[in-house]
């Protein structure tokens, strides 16, 4: 199970507000009693953060206010020590507007080879008008128009994401050249693995064509076919490059691709034996809390990746995303794009924490590696009432306002005390986005008392998937049910049963129950799930397992 690690809002250790590195080790300890395998690291380069560190200036160092290399070196010290894996983030697509590339590249004007690690072109309609139609994921015209040293406009650029973040075209062989530098610069200090973000965005078919994107459209690249700027084949040259050379290095080295593609096969072009290792699964993320829909994502991306013979992941929740408490709290539980679903509706927060703790059971029991974003094991809800001067997030100014962004499931951590800053940082110092006063009772500091809390029940569950040899190898095999029930077994000692209706069911499979997601009087409520061993129970049974016998080791509907 990988953890990613947000790392401004995780831990600050030296009192400015902002998490940092210095914050993450000193909470190492609590991520190795999680039961966490691996972290990923969202990116910690230098930056003027435009884009959260997704504007990267210098790809080879840190940022001041994360620390310096000496820290990440330590941390990647000390997270081997305690049996964690370290992968850290990789932002190929584009740079910051302030780094010397793109710097260079402005300043030496039309036509020069600076130009050509970027995409400069010149505008239609005498120049007014961008080059072509491609749009931004963070709304409107992909395309920027630059000025010259006499302040008259002059050519445009593209930037898939904000302007600040012009895109690389990959086409040009230094830009190739040096990303190899850069992957061995952190291959060498001993980083276990690359997130590669917006990998299918890295390629761009020749003479940039129109996309014929409708005036207004969303950046809905799952619906994408044929796109000129996303998932164009030239993406998995780069891909094969980078994989030859993870594979030089000793050790297991793994890369782990995002890419929001159109559907399971597109996906697995990402993960085929000379690509990545891996790669994010965001139908499954953005899948509505209904069985049929589900168990539809799940058989689709098993059936897809077996031909390539990758592992498949599994994601609830990340920094760019609603937090799920939130999301199955609403009317429309299906996941919208980036912070675009600001009209999705008032949330029921206690019926989205129930459908989320079933959740976290059912997808630490599929096959494959899952995903955990931080304070998803706190149970922390989006928060949507964040004041509007505090929003970051360049969504919200470039949807004119109609989408508030990200920065709802980006808020500092709650790890301690009564009040604001809740442990995030030096008491009476304001952390870079307001948490909200009533988040006392989600710290961990409460959570770990609490035998029925969220993290006592993440605890358990990725204790138990240690433990569970079938949670390692065995296929999956659905069992009968009925229709909004899944049920599947894990080889023949293991069953995960959730219960996605609105009536309670008996429990389809005999067995113990070793875990569940909240309390089961004899049966299986709605939006709870369970996991059921045959036989008797491992050795082992996580503590941290409460006392109440229906929760544990009982044995369920008779
Ligand atoms: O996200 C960008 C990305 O590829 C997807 O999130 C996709 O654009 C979106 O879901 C629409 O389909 C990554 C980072 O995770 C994000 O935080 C950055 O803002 C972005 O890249 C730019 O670097
Ligand atoms: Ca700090």
């Amino acid at each position: 199970m990988v953890y990613e690690v947000y790392l401004r809002s995780f831990a600050d250790s030296n009192g400015d507000g902002i998490g940092d590195i210095g914050g993450l080790r000193a909470r190492l300890p609590y991520l190795r009693d999680l039961g966490v395998d691996a972290l990923w690291i969202t990116p910690w380069y230098p930056s003027p953060m435009a884009d959260g560190g997704y504007d990267v200036r210098d790809y080879c160092d840190i940022d001041p206010c994360f620390g310096t290399l000496a820290d990440a070196d330590a941390l990647i010290a000390e997270a081997h020590e305690l049996g964690l894996r370290l992968i850290i983030d990789l932002v190929p697509n584009h740079t910051s507007e302030q780094h010397p590339w793109f710097t260079a590249a402005l300043a030496a004007g039309p036509g020069a080879p600076e130009r050509d690690r970027y995409f400069f072109r010149d505008g239609r309609a005498g120049g007014a008008e961008p080059p072509n139609d491609w749009i931004s994921a963070f709304g409107g015209s992909a395309w920027s128009r630059c000025s010259g040293p006499d302040g008259e406009p002059e050519q445009w650029y593209l930037h898939t994401f904000a302007p600040q973040q012009p895109d690389l075209d990959w086409a040009d062989p230094g830009v190739q050249a040096d990303f190899d530098a850069i992957l061995r610069f952190w291959l060498d200090r001993g980083v276990d693995g690359l997130r590669v973000d917006a990998a299918p965005a890295m390629a761009k078919t020749p003479g940039l064509p129109d996309a014929g994107h409708a005036p207004g459209a969303l950046f809905e690249s799952t619906s994408w076919v044929d796109n000129p700027h996303w998932d164009v084949e030239a993406v998995h040259d780069v891909l094969r490059r980078w994989r030859a050379i993870g594979d030089e290095y000793d050790g297991e080295r793994i890369f782990v691709t995002e890419a929001v593609v159109n559907g399971p096969e597109r996906l697995s072009r990402y993960v085929r034996p000379d690509e990545m290792h891996t790669t994010f699964n965001f139908d499954y993320l953005r899948s509505a809390w209904d069985a049929g829909s589900l168990r539809t994502v799940i058989d689709a991306t098993l059936t897809a990746l077996a031909p390539v013979g990758a592992p498949a992941t599994w994601v609830l929740s990340s920094h760019d995303e609603t937090r799920h408490v939130t999301r199955f709290g609403r009317a429309d539980t299906a996941a919208a794009t980036m912070g675009f679903d600001v009209a999705a509706g008032s949330a029921d927060l206690a019926l989205g924490l129930r459908r989320a703790r079933a959740a976290t059971l059912l997808t630490l029991a599929l096959p494959g590696g899952a995903y955990l974003y931080q304070g998803e094991e706190l149970g922390l809800p989006e928060v949507e009432d964040l004041p509007e001067d505090a929003l970051q997030d360049p969504t919200w100014e470039r949807s004119g306002h109609a989408a508030r962004g990200r920065d709802g499931c980006r808020v500092p951590l709650p790890w301690s005390g009564q009040k604001p800053p809740f442990g995030f940082t030096a008491e009476g110092v304001r952390p870079w986005l307001p948490q909200p006063g009533d988040w006392a009772g989600l710290t961990v500091e409460v959570q770990q008392r609490d035998p029925d809390s969220a993290l006592s029940l993440y605890r358990s569950a990725l204790r138990l998937r240690r433990s569970l040899a079938a949670l390692h190898e065995a296929p999956l095999t659905w069992l009968r049910s009925e229709p909004e029930v899944l049920a599947f077994a894990r080889g023949r000692s293991f069953t995960c049963v959730a219960n996605l209706g609105a009536r309670p069911v008996a429990l389809p499979v005999a067995g113990r129950v070793v875990l569940t997601s909240g309390p089961c009087p004899g049966h299986l409520p709605p939006d709870t799930a369970a996991w059921v061993v045959a036989g008797d129970p491992p050795d082992d049974l996580p503590h941290g397992v409460p006392a109440p016998v229906q929760r544990t080791a009982g044995s369920l509907g008779g």
